[in-house]
C-alpha cells in the first residue's frame, strides 16, 4: 500500500491572529511555468497515489486559458506536461473547444472516479464536467448547464440520493452580480431542482458579486463552504475569500456565514501580476491524519498558485459567531 500523501503544513506564525496564513514558499508557480503559457493559477489538488495530482489553469501567451496535468510529490513543487489536458474520445459538441478555466476536481465518494468541473466555452462560459479515473485519460460528460455560468464546484457525495452542484450563473464578461445557486442530478447528465443559496452582500467586501470556490467540506455542523466574494473599486474588482456553512442534507439552506473577509489580497504576488488584486480559491486538502488543518490552494492575481493554511474548526467557529 502507498503511503499517505505528505500533507502540507506550517504553523499559524507566532503572534498571527488571521484565520489562513500564507504559506512562505509562495508563490508556488513563476511566470512561463511551461512553454507558452504566462501563468498557471486558480487550479484544482487532489492527493494522489502517496503523492498529489491536479488539474491546472494556463494562460496561453495569446491570453486563451486552458487545463494541463501537473503533479507533485509534496503539494509544494508542481511540475506540469507541457500539452494541454486531453479529452479522450471527445464529442466535438461538449469538449473543451472554446477555453477552459477555473477546475475544480473531487473524488465522488464510493466511486472509483473523480469529476472535474470547470468554466467551458460553448458558445459563452457555462460549467463543463470530465471525469478520470487515471488522472491520464479525461473522457467528457455533457455541459452541465446552459450557458451563461461559472463557478461549478460538485459535491464530494451524494445528496438525498443525488449528485449535487454548486454554480454562479454569470454573463459572458466580466459579470458585475452574481449569487450562488444549488443543482442537483440523478446521473451527472440531468441537471434540476435548483435552489438560490446566497446572494452577494450584505457586507461590503462581497458587495459585487459571490461565487463558490473549493469543493465543500463536510462536517458534524454542515458543509464548509470557503467562497470568493468581489466588491468594486475604482481601481477594478477585488477578489476576497469567506466562509458558510450549509446545511448536511438541504444544502442550499445557510447555517451561518461569517461577516468578514477570511483572506484577501496583501501579498505582492496577490496585489500585482496579470490581474491584480485576486484571491481565488479552488480547491482544499484536509489532513489525512484526521486533525483539523487544511491547505487552501488559491490563484494569485491570475498569475500564480498560492497556498494557505488554516483550521476547520476555526472557520467553522468564525462563520457561526459572526453569521450575517
Ligand atoms: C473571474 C474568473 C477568474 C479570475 C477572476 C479575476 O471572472 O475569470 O478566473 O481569477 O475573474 O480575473
Amino acid at each position: 500500500m502507498l503511503p499517505l500523501s505528505p500533507f502540507p503544513w506550517q504553523e499559524r506564525p507566532a503572534g498571527s491572529s488571521e484565520l489562513l496564513w500564507r504559506c512562505t514558499a509562495n508563490p508556488l508557480t513563476g511566470h512561463r511555468p511551461i512553454p507558452g503559457v504566462l501563468g498557471i493559477y486558480n487550479s484544482a489538488v487532489v492527493p494522489w497515489q502517496g503523492a498529489y495530482v491536479g488539474v491546472f489553469r494556463g494562460d496561453r501567451t495569446d491570453g486563451m486559458p486552458t487545463l494541463f496535468r501537473g503533479e507533485s510529490p509534496d503539494g509544494l513543487r508542481w511540475t506540469f506536461s507541457p500539452e494541454p489536458l486531453a479529452l479522450a474520445g471527445a464529442d466535438a459538441a461538449i469538449g473543451i473547444h472554446e477555453y477552459a478555466y477555473d477546475p475544480r476536481v473531487v473524488p465522488l465518494e464510493g466511486e472509483n472516479r473523480y469529476l472535474i468541473c470547470w468554466c467551458n466555452g460553448y458558445h459563452g462560459p457555462t460549467i463543463g464536467l470530465a471525469e478520470t479515473r487515471d488522472f491520464r485519460t479525461f473522457t467528457p460528460l455533457e455541459n452541465a448547464f446552459l450557458p451563461y455560468n461559472r463557478n461549478g464546484v460538485l459535491f464530494p457525495r451524494k445528496i438525498r440520493g443525488r449528485y449535487a452542484m454548486l454554480s454562479r450563473p454569470s454573463d459572458t464578461g466580466h459579470t458585475p452580480f452574481g449569487d450562488i445557486f444549488y443543482s442537483e442530478s440523478p446521473d451527472l447528465t440531468y441537471w434540476g431542482r435548483h435552489r438560490h443559496v446566497m446572494s452577494k452582500g450584505p457586507t461590503w467586501w462581497q458587495g459585487l458579486k459571490i461565487g463558490p470556490g473549493p469543493v465543500p467540506m463536510e462536517t458534524p455542523e454542515g458543509w464548509l463552504m470557503i467562497y470568493h466574494g468581489v466588491c468594486n473599486t475604482c481601481n477594478g474588482f477585488v477578489y476576497r475569500m469567506g466562509v458558510a456553512l450549509l446545511d448536511l442534507d438541504e444544502p442550499w439552506k445557510v447555517i451561518a456565514r461569517g461577516a468578514g473577509a477570511i483572506f484577501g489580497p496583501e501579498a505582492p504576488y496577490e496585489i500585482t501580476g496579470m490581474v491584480p488584486n485576486v484571491t481565488f480559491p479552488c480547491a482544499v486538502l484536509r489532513d489525512p491524519a484526521g486533525s483539523d488543518r487544511i491547505a487552501v490552494y488559491y490563484g494569485a492575481a491570475d498569475t500564480h498558485i498560492a497556498l494557505a493554511f488554516g483550521h476547520l474548526d476555526e472557520l467553522v467557529a468564525y462563520a457561526k459567531a459572526t453569521s450575517v
